[in-house]
């Protein structure tokens, strides 16, 4: 019997391809050039009272939480928080990461005085982020009375 060893390569690529397939399909995948992003208030701005924060995003779209569809997600707002380093598990529901699960695109904050950072992540219908993730840069406020 002939042996090639070409085939056996090509198989063994076909199987890791197919491995690697498999851990990624639990994220979902967006498409290439979609961008989320904070449209107001502005990095550095000094703001007195509440913060209206308006959401941006670009080539994707937005759905209600539990709802599955591609090229889909919806916001979340970091407030004073970093981007969790494990983006493969949902994102906390906290008074720091803020789940805008009805498909909101801006909210009303009320932050003590002082300086915060706003940062936006968009997530799948189950509240992971996709993959690559969609985080936006994240901006500086100040807050006065
Ligand atoms: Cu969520």
């Amino acid at each position: 019997m002939k042996t090639s060893f070409l085939p056996r390569l090509a198989l063994g690529a076909a199987f890791l391809l197919a491995m690697s397939g498999a851990a990624l399909a639990e994220r979902t995948p967006s498409p290439a050039g979609a961008e989320v992003y904070i449209v107001s208030p502005k990095d550095g701005a000094k703001i007195k009272g509440p913060v209206t924060v308006v959401f941006g995003l670009k080539g994707m779209g937005i759905a209600p939480a539990g709802i599955k569809f591609d090229n889909t997600g919806h916001h979340h707002l970091l407030i004073d928080a970093d981007v969790p380093a494990d983006l493969s598990l949902p994102l906390a529901a906290n008074e720091h990461s803020v789940h805008f699960g009805k498909g909101q695109t801006e909210t009303t904050l009320t932050l003590p005085p002082g300086k915060h950072t706003l940062q936006l992540v968009l997530a799948d219908s189950l509240h992971t982020p996709h993959d690559p993730a969609v985080i936006s840069k994240k901006i500086t406020i100040t807050v006065s009375k």
